[in-house]
């Protein structure tokens, strides 16, 4: 069921309506002008499929975007992810991987739905989905404190959120979603009332950094792709606030006592050991946030930032000492 060993479809969203804070938008062209599309082809010999832009939606952008039940932004951020769907769905139709760079995490909401739908065309299969995050992003609109649309991409995705109006959300129909069961969380620690609720009510298998505390990140993922079993299409959503600040401190939503850099790295080269991989998506890299990170430095010692911990375990990284970008494997 694999997309082709070395086929590999880039799509860089600058986008960053489903949060407050700006920057989140940069971070693909950060990425790309660090040498990643050319270390996907070079040192990963990828055949790489990429339009060549980070695209920023401004021409489907509305108007007018008032709150909607609760949520803010809601028609750019349901736009935009519309156009990621197609955008990720067409790269996965025709049988690549699909490497998707944000923005912050709304466009998960693009990202999955689109491989849900090709997966489904092209193999018959339910996909799995891997959620490496600090957060559940799991509120639906009416128990999210923030009205944050980035807290709300798996309850749009599994369902647990539905709206009809079509300009909000309401183009995601059944063949774009994923099941509860099919669903995995690594990583959490800052979970909101309603979401705990969810995930209980949902029986939904996360491990929380408690977990990786207590059985050790191996155990953890042999228990993680356990459930998920093998000979499934596996889509690893990575959000860098997994990892700590420590390590990833340029992200807008940073939670003390997270994955160490190795763990993460672990992560990602577990989930490629499996063959399974069919899309990764990595979000909520801010690298306006890295001055106030610089400042803050703990005494000068020398620290890698992750920017992202991914395709095939390898690890994209910024030095941040050298004022330049620097993209390790
Ligand atoms: N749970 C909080 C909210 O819904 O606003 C925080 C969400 C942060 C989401 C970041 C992307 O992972
Ligand atoms: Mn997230
Ligand atoms: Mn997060
Ligand atoms: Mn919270």
């Amino acid at each position: 069921f694999l997309p082709s060993r070395n086929e590999l479809g880039v799509v860089a969203v600058g986008f960053s309506g489903g949060q407050t804070k700006s920057g989140v938008d940069a971070a693909p062209m950060a990425l790309i002008e660090a040498g990643l599309i050319q270390q996907l082809e070079t040192d990963l010999d990828f055949k790489v499929t990429f339009d060549g832009q980070v695209h920023s939606y401004t021409e489907i952008m509305p108007a007018e975007d008032p709150d909607y039940r609760n949520m803010k932004k809601p028609k750019s951020v349901s736009a935009v992810t519309r156009a990621v769907s197609q955008q990720v769905y067409e790269h996965a139709s025709a049988g690549r991987f699909v490497l998707t760079l944000g923005g912050d995490h709304s466009i998960a909401i693009g990202t999955i739905s689109g491989t849900a739908k090709a997966t489904r065309e092209r193999i018959g299969r339910d996909i799995a989905v891997i959620w490496v995050d600090a957060h559940a992003d799991l509120n639906t609109p009416e128990t999210s404190e923030s009205g944050n649309i980035h807290g709300m991409p798996v309850a749009f995705l599994t369902g647990l959120a539905k709206e009809d109006r079509e300009d909000c959300f309401g183009w995601i129909k059944d063949d774009h979603r994923i099941s509860t069961r099919k669903l995995v969380y690594i990583g959490l620690r800052d979970i909101d009332r309603g979401e705990k609720k969810l995930l209980k009510e949902h029986g939904i298998r996360a491990f929380s950094m408690h977990d990786i505390d207590r059985y050790g990140i191996g155990k953890v993922m042999d228990m993680a792709l356990g459930w998920i079993g093998s000979d499934t299409p596996i889509h690893l959503s990575f959000d860098v606030d997994a990892i700590d600040p420590m390590w990833a401190p340029s992200t807008g939503t940073p939670v003390r006592g997270g994955l160490t850099l190795r763990e993460g790295d672990f992560i990602a080269e577990c989930v490629a050991e499996t063959g399974s991989l069919i899309a990764l998506d990595l979000v909520e890299v801010n690298p306006s946030l890295e001055e106030a990170a610089l400042d803050t430095s703990l005494d000068g010692r020398e620290r890698v930032v992750v920017l992202g911990s991914g395709w095939a375990g390898y690890t994209v990284a910024r030095r941040l000492d050298s004022k330049k970008y620097q993209v390790v494997v």
